[in-house]
Parts: structure tokens; C-alpha cells; sequence
């Protein structure tokens, strides 16, 4: 049966047997590791999970850029200076893969905009936190890069063709984000003891909302048993934050930061970390639009929208312009 076949708790996803034909068709497709492609037939829940993840995942990556931005003009050199530039505008530049991913699911550009203005559509929990040091800098990079990489290598594989394609060009760039924030805490962490000390207070800080990035605990995640089913996703929440738990704290260690979690410590018999529960009534709360920045980040993003209309207006403009000046000329 084909609930068996895939890594989901089975809440609300059907077998091969009951399925119609067309959908059980499409099943074994992606089953047999087919990619799906625009024009191809797709269930309209599978075109509306990729529409909302894949929106999602752009908005992040717009919104993304505001915490790392409000660095660049306080960068402490300026080649600190021209690499921070280099990989808000590489956001900037995921960001437009994904809408342009999400555009051949039939939605556009204008509607997805709307949904994040308007509050409907969601963006990573992760940028309603301030970036208070130099250090979050380097926090970000290391922590925040380093668990979009363990979350968007196994998206390379989506089954879906565009957003799989997306997410190759991205995880090479999201590779130089990781090393260039982990780079930071290296200075720092070998820098004078107020510098290690700021390191320090930036993982605080950090840790528990980057963990926070992998989504709900499987047990409340909404969405994972049909994902997994469709190999949109290859792995569940827990999975991914696991795995990122087991690669960062030997990074942390490395440099001689404390990962601030009383609860953590290796275990033997799983081959792994155990870790202390992640402040669910927190995370809820940021997604729900009540964190530190929600309201800074959403103000940012009306603004640099309306700040733009004169310009999209004038875009408009000239293109019709153009094409009246072509149909005159045939
Ligand atoms: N924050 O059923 P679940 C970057 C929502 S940017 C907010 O587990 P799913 C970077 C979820 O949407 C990289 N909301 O959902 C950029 C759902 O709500 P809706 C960002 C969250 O989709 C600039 C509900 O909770 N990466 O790297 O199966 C500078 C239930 O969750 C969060 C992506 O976007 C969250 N953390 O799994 C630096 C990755 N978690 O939609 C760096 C793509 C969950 O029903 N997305 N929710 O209203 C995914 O892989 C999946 O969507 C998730 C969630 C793993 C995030």
C-alpha cells in the first residue's frame, strides 16, 4: 500500500486503492521519481501546497534581507561591507527564482504580494528577530543559512521540476552564506573576550529560533503527511531539526560557544543529540504575527511596495507605449 511506501504518519492521505485513476497515475509518477512540470495534471491540493510553501519560501527570502540589511552601512570593514551586500542581494535573487517558481502553478506575482501584505500568506518565523550586534551577522549566516541548507538540499529533490530546479542554484548560494557567517564567529570567537562574549550572546539568542525554523513538532506539523507523500518534502520537521541539532553543536564547539540548552547531550544509542523542547507558545506566537519585529518587517514591506508604484506605473506605461507604437507601424 502506498501509505506504507512513504515516511508520513498517514493523516489524511490516501492509498493507491483509493484513489482514482488519473490521481493514482500521477501517484505512481511521482512514486517512481518523475518529475512534475507546469503543463503536466496535478491533484489541485498538490498545486495549492507547492503555491503556498513555494510563496512562503520567497517571502522569506524578501523579507529575509531586512535583518542583514540593517548591517550593511555598520559593517566593521568595509570587505565585511561589499560580501554582506553580495548575499542580501543573492536573497534578493532567491527570492525572485521562487515567485517565478511559484508563477507557473497559474498564480501571480501581483497575488502573492497581496497575500503577504495582507497577512494571509506566512514568511519564515525565523525574521520577526532583531539584529541587535555585529555578531547576529555571523549568527545568521552560520545558524539561520545553515538550516535553510539542511532544509532546501533534500527541496532539490522535490518533485515538483521548477522548485526543485530553484533550489539547486540557491543551496550553492546559501553554501558561501554559511561560510561567510561562520567566518564572523571565527573572528570574533579568536578576538578580544567582549568580542567572544557578543559570539556568545548571539547564539543565545539564536539557537532556539533557528530550530524554531524547521516548522512545528510532527505531531502538530498540518501539513507533512501529504507533503511527504507527494515527495514535496523527503523528510519531516523533527527529522531535519535533528539532523541540524547534530551538525551545529560540534561547530559550536569549535569555536568554543556554549549552545544555550541545559537538556542537550549526546546519545549514544540513537547516534545523535537530545535536545530540550523548543518554546512551542513562542513559536506560535511569532507565526501568529505577535514576535519582536512582525509588525517592523510587515511596515518595511508596505512601504518599499507602495515607495515602488511610481515605478511599476511607469514600467506599465512604456509597455504600452511600445506595443501601441508596433501595432501602428504593421
Ligand atoms: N515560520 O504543517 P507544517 C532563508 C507554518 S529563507 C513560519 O509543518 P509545512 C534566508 C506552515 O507554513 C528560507 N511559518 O507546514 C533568507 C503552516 O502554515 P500554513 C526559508 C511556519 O509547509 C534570507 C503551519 O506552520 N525556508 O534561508 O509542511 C536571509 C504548519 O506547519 C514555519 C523555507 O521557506 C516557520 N518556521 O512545513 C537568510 C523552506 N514552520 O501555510 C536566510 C520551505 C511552519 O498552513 N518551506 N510554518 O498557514 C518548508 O520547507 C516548509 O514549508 C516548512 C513547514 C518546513 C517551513
Amino acid at each position: 500500500m502506498y501509505a506504507q511506501e512513504v515516511k508520513s504518519t498517514g493523516k489524511g492521505v490516501l492509498s493507491l486503492e483509493e484513489m482514482d485513476p488519473v490521481e493514482r497515475a500521477f501517484q505512481e509518477k511521482v512514486n517512481a521519481g518523475v518529475k512534475i512540470e507546469p503543463k503536466d495534471w496535478m491533484p489541485e491540493g498538490y498545486r495549492k501546497t507547492l503555491i503556498r510553501q513555494i510563496s512562503q519560501h520567497a517571502h522569506s527570502e524578501i523579507v529575509g534581507q531586512l535583518p542583514e540589511g540593517n548591517w550593511i552601512t555598520r559593517a566593521p570593514t568595509l570587505e565585511r561591507k561589499a560580501i554582506l551586500i553580495a548575499k542580501v542581494q543573492d536573497e534578493a535573487g532567491h527570492g525572485l527564482y521562487l515567485y517565478c517558481a511559484a508563477e507557473t502553478l497559474g498564480v501571480s506575482r501581483d497575488q502573492m504580494t497581496e497575500q503577504l501584505l495582507s497577512g494571509k500568506a506566512k514568511y519564515s518565523s525565523i525574521f520577526n528577530y532583531p539584529t541587535l550586534t555585529w555578531a547576529d551577522i555571523g549568527a545568521i549566516g552560520w545558524l539561520v543559512d545553515g538550516a535553510a541548507i539542511m532544509n532546501q538540499v533534500p527541496l532539490q529533490r522535490c518533485s515538483f521540476g521548477p522548485y526543485s530546479r530553484a533550489m539547486i542554484r540557491v543551496c550553492k548560494e546559501e553554501s558561501f552564506h554559511q561560510r561567510q557567517g561562520y567566518d564572523i564567529m571565527m573572528k570574533l570567537c579568536a578576538g578580544t573576550l567582549d568580542q567572544k562574549a557578543m559570539a556568545q550572546d548571539a547564539l543565545d539568542r539564536w539557537w532556539w529560533p533557528s530550530l524554531m525554523m524547521f516548522g512545528p513538532s510532527d505531531a502538530q506539523s498540518v501539513h507533512s503527511a501529504q507533503s511527504l507523500a507527494w515527495k514535496i518534502k523527503q523528510d519531516t520537521n523533527d527529522e531535519l531539526r535533528q539532523k541540524f541539532v547534530d551538525q551545529t553543536v560540534p561547530q559550536a564547539k569549535y569555536l568554543g560557544l556554549s549552545v544555550p540548552d541545559p537538556d542537550l547531550k549526546w546519545n549514544e544509542e540513537k547516534g545523535g543529540h537530545d535536545f530540550g523542547e523548543v518554546d512551542w507558545e513562542e513559536f506560535f506566537q511569532v507565526v501568529s504575527g505577535n514576535g519582536p519585529c512582525n509588525a517592523d518587517r510587515m511596515a518595511a514591506r508596505r512601504k518599499a511596495w507602495s515607495d515602488g508604484e511610481w515605478f511599476r506605473d511607469a514600467l506599465m506605461a512604456h509597455a504600452e507605449k511600445h506595443s501601441a507604437d508596433k501595432v501602428a507601424a504593421e
